[in-house]
C-alpha cells in the first residue's frame, strides 16, 4: 500500500532511529532550524521541548478541551501525581485551537472535531514528542461515538478503523491525488485494554471495527440533518451492512488517527463510548448527567492501563 511518504535515510545519531523513537516522515524537517507549532503556540526557539515533554509516555487525545483537563485531573489522582487540589495549567495557553495538560508521564490533548482538525494537532504532536526526545509513546484517543447494536455506554476498542465503505483505509489527498493510507492500530495494545476492560468489570467493553465518517449527519447515515436525500430504510440497510462488516460504532477521527500513529512508529489505541445505538434512532436525548457519566468510561479504562504501565517503570 503506498504512503505517499518519502522514505527517509536515518543516521547513527537521529533519535528517530533508535528503539522506541518517534519518527518523522518529512526529509524537510531536516533543513529547518527553528519549528514554531503554529496551533499549539509552542516553538522549538522559545521553548525547551526535551525539558517540558521529555518524559512523557501516554499521550490521550480527546475532542473536547474541559474533557481532556478532566482527564488530566482524574489520572493525576490516580497515579498520585500532585495534590487532588493541584491546577493542571494549559501548556498552550497562547492559543484557543487546541488545549494540552501533563500530569507527570501523562500528556492529554484536544483535538477538536473531524478528520482535518485531527490531523493538524497530530502532525503538530508528532513533531512536539520528537523534538522532545521521547520513546516508547502510547497514544490513544478516548471519545464518543454512535454505537451500532450495542447498548448505549458500551466502550468499543477499535480493531481496526474503517472508512464509509469498510475498507481499513483512510484517503489523503497530496498534491491533488487520492493516497491511500492503512489505519492499522497496534494489535497488542488493543488487547491489553480489553483485559483492562474485564478487570475493570464496571461496564459492557467490546472489540470492533470502528467506521470514520466526515459528517456527523449525512456522513453517519442520519435522519435528523438539515439535509437527507435517502429514505429510513436505505439507512437502516446502510448501518445493518456496517454491522455485518464488523463495525461497532462509528465517529469522525480514529482513520486519521491510526494512520499517523502508524507512520511515525507510535503505538495507537482507540477507545470510545456508544453515547446511542443508532439501530433505534439518531437524535442523542439522554440526560446529561448519564452523557457525563459515559465519557469518564474510556478516561477510566485508559486510566486503568496507564497505571498498569505507570508501576512497572
Ligand atoms: C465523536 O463525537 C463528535 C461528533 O459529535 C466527533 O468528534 C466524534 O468523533
Ligand atoms: N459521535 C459521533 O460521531 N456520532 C455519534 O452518533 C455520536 C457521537
Amino acid at each position: 500500500m503506498a504512503s505517499g511518504v518519502p522514505s527517509v535515510k536515518k543516521k547513527m545519531e537521529d533519535p528517530a532511529s533508535e528503539e522506541g523513537a518517534i519518527s518523522l516522515p518529512n526529509p524537510h524537517l531536516e533543513k529547518i532550524k527553528e519549528d514554531f507549532l503554529y496551533h499549539f503556540a509552542l516553538g522549538t526557539a522559545t521553548h525547551d521541548f526535551p525539558a517540558l515533554f521529555g518524559d512523557v509516555k501516554f499521550v490521550c487525545v480527546g475532542g473536547s478541551p474541559s474533557r481532556m483537563k478532566n482527564f488530566i485531573s482524574f489520572i493525576a489522582e490516580d497515579l498520585g501525581i500532585g495534590s487532588p487540589s493541584c491546577d493542571h495549567p494549559n501548556i498552550c495557553a497562547g492559543t484557543d485551537r487546541y488545549a494540552m495538560y501533563k500530569a507527570g508521564p501523562v500528556l492529554s490533548v484536544s483535538h477538536g472535531m473531524g478528520i482535518p482538525s485531527i490531523a493538524i494537532m497530530l502532525h503538530e504532536l508528532i513533531k512536539l514528542l520528537h523534538y522532545a526526545k521521547c520513546s516508547n509513546v502510547i497514544m490513544v484517543r478516548i471519545g464518543t461515538s454512535g454505537g451500532i447494536g450495542l447498548e448505549p455506554g458500551s466502550v468499543v476498542i477499535t480493531k481496526q478503523a474503517v472508512d464509509a465503505t469498510f475498507k481499513p483505509q483512510f484517503e489523503q489527498m497530496i498534491l491533488g491525488k487520492p493516497v491511500i493510507r492503512s489505519t492499522v492500530l497496534d494489535k497488542g495494545l488493543a488487547e491489553e485494554l480489553m483485559e483492562c476492560g474485564k478487570e475493570l468489570n464496571q461496564f459492557n467493553t467490546v472489540t470492533g471495527n470502528t467506521m470514520c465518517t466526515l459528517d456527523f449527519y449525512e456522513g453517519q447515515a442520519r435522519l435528523d440533518g438539515a439535509i437527507c436525500s435517502y429514505s429510513e430504510e436505505e439507512k437502516l440497510e446502510y448501518l445493518k451492512s456496517a454491522y455485518e462488516a464488523g463495525v461497532r460504532n462509528v465517529e469522525m477521527e480514529s482513520s486519521v488517527f491510526a494512520a499517523m500513529c502508524s507512520l511515525s512508529g507510535l503505538r495507537g489505541a482507540v477507545v470510545c463510548v456508544t453515547l446511542l445505538d443508532r439501530l433505534e434512532g439518531d437524535q442523542i436525548i439522554t440526560p446529561h448527567e448519564v452523557l457525563k457519566e459515559y465519557q469518564t468510561r474510556p478516561q477510566k479504562l485508559v486510566g486503568h492501563l496507564i497505571k498498569k504501565h505507570h508501576g512497572k517503570q
